[in-house]
């Protein structure tokens, strides 16, 4: 993202479950459910119109999240993910496509191992979710060149415009992602529903490149309807695509209402606006293409306060806000899981190794606050389906002016939600009132309560299976038909008073299972269409929340209702898996009912219990039969075991090695690339003789070393450099195998603005006598490229920003210096196509492969690096791991004591660089070991390489569990070439 166009208002503000008698014979259940004949692939339409989306003419409100499979580099781990997804009530998963992950060098491509997007699309579908496909070109997502492979910086034309060399790029990057795209397409019985064209494209506004991009997406064969997202609110970008040449059939709008300063967690509330989805079309849905679901840490906060920033409070009121007020029927939050910008993913100006995102599923695929606030309000949309086609509508009038409604009705069915907030949006008060509400079936005084910062759409005139529901002050979150009843949900605040209203056309049975709940029977013979003398009439539940009440309704002429009403904390517990509705455990997977029997996929964090209500009489979950009985709820009680404990072992056995060979004047770089090209596509033109930008000469990630000779005249005093690394980089400065010192790589060079001419800028004394008079002399520089620039503004100032050298001059010289250059081994020609073109660069311990397995280190000094000296110094060891088999151990590599400062460190586990540690780089100190790279069963290579600018004590290390949970998913190893 960009900060400069402040003459955007909004951007302007960036800166800103008992024990359990068995009584079944469990004997009689096979252990999984019976498998169904594979039936002849399903087709589907999809279509849209005002209201919303439909499949196959079915209104659908779509409740997706954004996942990026590239912050995830273990395939099987992207099931335990989606799952979680579902399992919070989405419906649908938002997916960029990050082009330079796939593609080393024009022209190559590779969709294989961690990049098997096939493999993804199809986990996907059997997860449950519809995919919109986000392929760009261009991505922004925080991610290195904002998806755009750092070779097309090479590539003449201005990036995101219909010139002719980007053109030919991004064909061809289309051409063999749209394919794969289109085979999983719902209209070839896959699950991509949407394809998105481009991504926030505003400002270059090239209307025959959006064209062009959807003629290519046809020609490829995608079928399903287009749409973008345009950044951040109608009024302010030029461009929504809603109409006109290059416009797309279904236009979305992005929203960030809580902006991205998480380091003000506690007082940030909306400085980015109101956050209402626009409608762009009268004939298409409102749609949030991307909604606000966490934040990137611009302040170094740490990932938790973004996720405070954008907590269950600012999901209550800003998502039930914008579903009231702007009638979106289709959401995408933006992230649901962030993962981890592994290797050099990132785009290091906004972000660094973690990309956790303060998200709903934690970077370690944990669970926090804001996933059960999803599933409260995911779970409502699912359930209620008169949301997917509604208009404004008058609201009921509030009794306390500090309270407000606002409110819609669906014109079919005539169900009304009324959203109640505080009339003063930032207010923290604790506010009561009575709304005068006219529901479809009466008048009715309805008390509310809003305590703190919330807001609760609440419910009346709505069909709820067999039942009529009148009104709620509490929340609906699920209501389904099963066992032979309806199972409803409520919910509502801890502590306050709860009245729910049911029609029926004779008195009902009420029996109270659990708490306390006051029943009162009014007939009402004078509702409209009611027969004179009819004892047609409303029964009444008063409560308070607190706790689980349980409510059994039957007679009243309906089928029987289970009602469970509970605090927010209560409601969380629930879980709707297929027929099943389920209590407790810290995750349901999946349910299904075969016969009479459960089968439930489900984690636990320790043992506890499990309820299920459904049409079942025998459980089993995970495999394994649980002994259960039945309840006065109608459900089976159960207990499930917990995990085994798990004891991490201590890293020890470490060996050590310092290199950076590259320092010293009689080292050979004979086979290193000569710099000696004098024209660049990059619109900064270099102040040195010639080119010494190191993606000119094809390298592209990590760090790059520099060796330069020249002629001494023994005068020397001083050399200035100046080097481009992207935010957190430095440059290191060796002259005759002498440090010379270190200096902070600069960001970029001013777009507009005349170029700043100091991006990078280090001046390094010469000591006298270093530099002979006519001897050769050797300057050894190290440049730390952190990644590259993104292009959201669809500038090539800014995206063409080289990386590497920009300036050198030595006082006291003219003499001409001669350059080498060396980045990762094999520049474009990837020599590890396996872990791919973002694993590794040039310092010399990874060209000659000590990040791998099995590289025989064994002449190494033992021990840890416990000094080091700046230039490079590794330390390496190896681990065993046997963990638990059926459970999920999330696992991180701790740095312990505060963040080291003077130095930082790569981190490669079995040979994948994991990230990168440091005071120059970020506040992080765990590291994500994601199952798959880390072998859980088997022995795993650790190393660490430690670039220090300074003398420095590097932090030591340990392996963390974060999470222990029986269950998971199965998680294969993913391969990992070794040294050879
Ligand atoms: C929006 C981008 O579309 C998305 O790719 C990501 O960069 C996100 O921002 C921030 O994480 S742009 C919007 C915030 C201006």
């Amino acid at each position: 993202m960009n900060v400069r166009p402040v003459r955007r208002l909004k951007l302007r503000l960036l800166a800103l479950l008992t024990a359990v008698t068995a009584t079944l014979a469990l004997a009689v259940s096979p252990l999984s459910p019976p498998t169904t004949a594979v039936a002849a692939v399903p087709r589907h339409r999809v279509t849209y119109d005002h209201y919303s989306v439909s499949i196959d003419g079915q209104r659908v409100l779509l409740r997706s999240a954004e996942f990026h499979y590239f912050r995830l580099p273990s395939p099987d781990l992207w099931r335990d993910v989606l799952e979680k997804y579902r399992s919070a009530g989405f419906n649908t998963v938002s997916i960029y496509f990050d082009w330079a992950y796939h593609s080393p060098k024009a022209g190559v491509y590779d969709f294989t191992g961690v990049r098997d997007v096939d493999r993804l699309l199809t986990i996907a579908q059997q997860a449950g979710l519809y995919v919109i496909a986000r392929p760009g070109p261009y991505i922004n997502a925080e991610t290195t060149g904002g998806g755009f492979p750092a070779w097309l910086k090479n590539v003449p034309g201005r990036a995101r415009t219909s010139a002719p060399g980007y053109t030919a790029a991004y064909r061809d990057w289309l051409g063999h992602i749209d394919p794969i795209l289109a085979r999983h397409q719902i209209t070839r019985g896959g699950s991509v529903i949407l394809y998105n064209v481009e991504n926030e494209y505003a400002e270059a506004t090239d209307a025959a490149y959006m064209e062009d991009i959807q003629k290519k997406a046809r020609a490829d064969g995608i079928d399903v309807p287009t749409m973008t997202n345009d950044c951040c609110d109608a009024a302010s970008w030029t461009s929504t695509w809603a109409s006109g040449q290059g416009a797309v059939q279904i236009p979305g709008v992005d929203d960030y209402p809580q902006g991205f300063d998480c380091a003000n967690a506690d007082t940030s509330w909306g400085p980015w606006g109101a956050g209402l989805t626009e409608r762009l079309r009268d004939d298409t849905p409102v749609f949030a293409a991307e909604y606000q679901g966490g934040s990137i840490d611009q302040q170094n906060a740490g990932f938790d306060k973004c996720r405070e920033l954008t907590g269950p409070k600012y999901m209550k009121f800003f998502y039930k806000s914008n579903l009231i007020e702007s009638g979106a029927t289709a959401f995408n939050y933006y992230m649901g899981f962030g993962g981890t910008n592994w290797g050099w993913l990132a785009q290091p100006n906004d972000v660094y190794t973690s990309y956790d995102y303060g998200s709903a599923i934690t970077e370690n695929r944990l669970l926090s606050d804001k996933y059960d606030e999803f599933k409260r309000q995911n779970l409502f949309l699912a359930s209620v389906a008169p949301l997917t086609r509604t208009d404004p509508a008058t609201a009921p009038a509030s009794s306390d002016k500090a309270i407000e409604t606002v409110a819609r009705a669906n014109p079919d069915t005539r169900t009304q939600f009324v959203l109640v907030r505080h009339s003063d949006h930032t207010a923290t008060t604790d506010d009561s009132a009575t709304l005068d509400w006219t529901t479809p079936d009466g008048r009715y005084q309805v008390p509310v309560r809003v305590k703190g910062r919330d807001a609760k759409v609440l419910i009346a005139g709505y069909d709820l299976g067999g039942q009529r529901l009148v009104w709620s002050n509490s929340e609906l979150m699920t209501n389904s038909y099963t066992g032979g009843r309806d199972v409803a949900v409520l919910y509502g605040t801890d502590g306050t008073q709860g009245s729910t209203v049911l029609r029926y056309s004779s008195q009902p049975t009420v029996k109270v299972l659990q708490g306390s709940v006051k029943a009162s029977y009014s007939p009402r013979p004078t509702d409209p269409g009611v027969p004179p003398g009819s004892s047609s009439g409303d029964l009444r539940l008063d409560y308070t929340h607190s706790g689980l009440a349980r409510v059994l309704i039957s007679g009243g002429g309906r089928r029987p209702l289970l009602l469970l009403l509970g605090t927010d904390a209560e409601a969380a517990k629930f879980w709707q898996a297929g027929p099943l509705l389920v209590r407790g455990t810290s995750l349901v997977r999946s349910a299904t009912v075969s016969g009479q029997t459960a089968y439930v996929r489900a984690d636990t964090a320790k043992a506890e219990d499990i309820e299920v209500f459904g049409d079942a009489r025998r459980l089993v979950v995970n495999g394994s039969p649980v002994g259960t009985r039945p309840t006065a709820s109608g459900s089976l009680l159960g207990t499930l075991p917990g995990p085994k404990a798990v004891r991490l072992p201590a890293l020890t056995g470490w060996r050590s090695k310092a290199e950076s060979p590259e320092t010293q004047p009689a080292f050979d770089d004979s086979g290193w690339t000569a710099a000696t090209k004098t024209t660049t596509e990059s619109p900064l033109k270099p102040k040195t003789p010639t080119v010494l930008y190191a993606d000119d000469y094809g390298y592209h990630y990590g760090d790059v070393w520099y060796r330069g000779r020249f002629t001494g005249t023994g005068a020397e005093t001083k050399v200035s450099l100046n080097a481009f690394t992207g935010k957190r980089g430095s440059y290191l400065v060796w002259l005759n195998g002498r440090y010379l010192g270190s200096a902070a790589g600069g960001v970029e060079a001013d777009a507009d603005a005349p170029v700043n001419p100091d991006p990078g800028r280090g001046d390094f004394t010469i000591p006298a006598g270093l530099v002979k008079a006519g001897q050769q002399a050797v300057l050894s520089v190290l440049v730390e490229n952190q990644g590259h620039n993104d292009d959201w503004i669809a500038d090539d100032n800014r995206f063409k920003q080289p990386r590497g050298l920009y300036a050198v001059t030595v006082a006291g010289s003219d003499a001409p210096i001669a350059w080498r250059i060396q980045g990762a081994k094999g520049g474009e020609n990837l020599t590890d196509p396996t872990r791919g073109p973002l694993n590794s660069g040039g310092l010399y311990g990874e060209r000659a492969g000590w990040h791998l397995p099995a590289y025989p280190d064994g002449t190494w000094k033992t021990g840890a690096a416990t000094e080091v000296t700046p230039g490079v110094t590794w330390q390496r060891t190896s681990f065993r791991l046997d963990l638990p088999k059926g459970q999920d151990v999330p696992i991180a590599l701790r740095f312990g004591g505060p963040v080291g400062q003077g130095y930082r460190v790569q981190i490669f586990l079995n040979g994948w660089n994991l990230g990168q540690y440091g005071g120059d780089i970020g506040p992080q100190t765990d590291f994500t070991l994601p199952a798959g790279l880390l072998r859980q069963h088997g022995g795993n290579t650790l190393a660490l390489a430690i670039v220090a600018r300074a003398d420095a004590t590097p932090a030591p290390v340990s392996l963390v569990a974060l999470d222990n949970e029986r269950g998971g998913v199965p998680v294969s190893d993913v391969p990992s070439p070794s040294f050879r």
